[in-house]
């Protein structure tokens, strides 16, 4: 008998409660820098630096999402988004840094979070995605100093007590490996074809300090969360949500999906194992040598402050490894030059990474609670004669993804939620407008937002809290 059309295919769903989330963050969709009493951050200068940006494209206007935030998110309530992950702007808090926080730049996120809930949207705050107050960049060196992992708990204390009895689950820190490595040193990233390098605000080059400004920022992570810990209620969560390098094992033997764990451990010494850890690995400190963090008493345990959820950001496997007789007992393979990639130069296919990274997080860290707080693509979309924007490339990217997820779920793997980068086309940092990430296209002349067809299909898999 032929089997029925709505027949419930519950073995290929979600688990329940599962969060259909969009990502975005402050400086790529805000734009208003200048408006209610908004400080200057790392951002703005770094993007009016000519030749930093392509087509020398800043954040100054962007999606100009601070005036239409609330069309914005009955966007996203339309597009069958449950879940929202926004970054709160350090600047427009405390536009110099610390001292007297500013009311008019509180009330935004206030306005914002009441409307995703009167959306029926649960709102995920991120407390630091990349803009740095100015300020603190010229008074103590950014992240290069302690004193701005004192400024930042404090920062983030203070939103946590504002928004908490709203916010149920905080985020920290976005990217560690982005904004300290490719902020302070930048980075070549080897994508078989060619090198490609990637430099972000402040655009520094620190040499062997970079250690140091690593050790900071886990640390600011750790003071962050006691912060918030002391002002919210019970049941409110906090965690990182850190660009995990993750090591995808080739064949999938036992042998290589161990030394594949191996890598991951190792390659994620400096931020996740540390955190998860409380120290740092004997390798790590070994390759670092006499350049190696200063470690103040205390400051592991700190580091080490235990989490709610590991949020993790998964776009690509970051290297391909086999194992090895020689320690550390894995190896790195090349990419072949023909491995496909999407729009980004970085970014290489593998989306069986979506499937290994959170079941990793699980048997390194014994994490609880995973949440996957970003992945998509740029894609060189444009819109037809029909006026229809058919991003076929980001539906099969997006769903290969998913498929993989699913079955990470349907083993045990605690993922609660998964948040599409991006809710719409917005400023892509370097790459500036030109990369167009969004389920959602945005016109930048006219600001008109047109839902892509890759909306559609998020829409069909939120429905069906499953892979369609
Ligand atoms: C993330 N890589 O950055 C950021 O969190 C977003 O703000 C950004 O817009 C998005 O991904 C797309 O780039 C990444 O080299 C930067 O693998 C670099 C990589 C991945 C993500």
């Amino acid at each position: 008998m032929a089997q029925s059309q709505s027949s419930p295919r519950s073995s290929h769903q979600m688990p329940d409660a599962f969060h259909w989330g969009v990502a975005t963050s402050s400086y790529q969709i805000e734009g208003a820098v200048n408006e209610d009493g908004r400080g200057a951050s790392i951002w703005d200068t770094y993007a009016h630096t000519i030749g930093k940006i392509k087509n020398g494209d800043t954040g100054d206007v962007a999606d100009d999402h601070y005036h239409r935030y609330a069309d914005d998110v009955k966007l996203m309530q339309s597009i069958g988004v449950t879940a929202y992950r926004f970054s709160v702007a350090w600047p427009r808090i405390f536009p110099n840094g610390t001292g007297t926080p500013n009311p008019q730049g509180l009330a935004f996120y206030d306005r914002l979070v009441d409307a995703q809930l009167s959306a029926g949207i649960e709102p995920f705050a991120t407390l630091y995605h990349w803009d740095l107050p100015q300020a603190l960049q010229d008074r103590y060196g950014g992240w290069q100093s302690r004193d701005t992992a004192k400024a930042f708990a404090e920062y983030a204390g203070y939103v946590a007590s504002k928004l908490g009895d709203r916010v149920k689950h905080f985020f920290t820190m976005n990217e560690f490996y982005s904004f300290v490595d490719m902020g302070y040193q930048g980075i070549e990233i080897d994508v078989g074809a060619q090198k490609v390098r990637v430099e972000l605000a402040p655009g520094l080059h620190v040499g062997p300090a970079i250690y140091q400004v690593r050790h900071n920022a886990v640390l600011a992570q750790g003071l962050a969360i006691q912060a918030i810990r002391a002002v919210v209620k019970a049941g409110t969560k906090c965690g990182p949500a850190d660009n995990i390098n993750s090591a995808v094992p080739v064949v999938n033997t036992p042998e290589n999906i161990a030394a594949a764990q191996r890598a991951t451990r190792e390659l994620n010494a400096a931020y996740l194992t540390v955190m998860l850890e409380g120290a740092y690995t004997d390798a790590y400190l070994e390759a670092a040598g006499q350049d190696g963090p200063k470690v103040l008493d205390g400051d592991l345990k700190v580091i080490g402050t235990p989490v709610d959820f590991v949020g993790i950001n998964v776009y690509r496997p970051s290297v391909y490894v086999i194992p090895s007789a020689d320690a550390p007992g894995f190896k790195a393979i090349p990419f072949n030059a023909s491995h496909p990639h999407m729009l980004s130069s970085w970014h290489l296919l593998g989306p069986e990474v979506m499937y290994w990274a959170p079941r990793q997080v699980r048997s390194l860290w014994g994490a609880k609670e995973i949440y996957i707080t970003e992945s998509g693509c740029g894609a060189s979309d444009v819109i037809s004669p029909d006026g229809r924007v058919y991003d076929s490339d980001r539906i099969m990217y997006t769903r290969n993804n998913l498929v993989w997820l699913q079955r990470a779920t349907a083993e045990g793997v605690p993922v609660a939620g998964y948040f599409q980068w991006s809710f719409m086309d917005n400023f892509e940092w370097g790459d500036g407008y030109g990369n167009r990430f969004g389920l959602v296209y945005v016109d930048f002349s006219s600001q008109k937002r047109i839902p892509k067809l890759s909306a559609s299909y998020f829409k069909a898999a939120a429905a069906a809290n499953a892979p369609v």
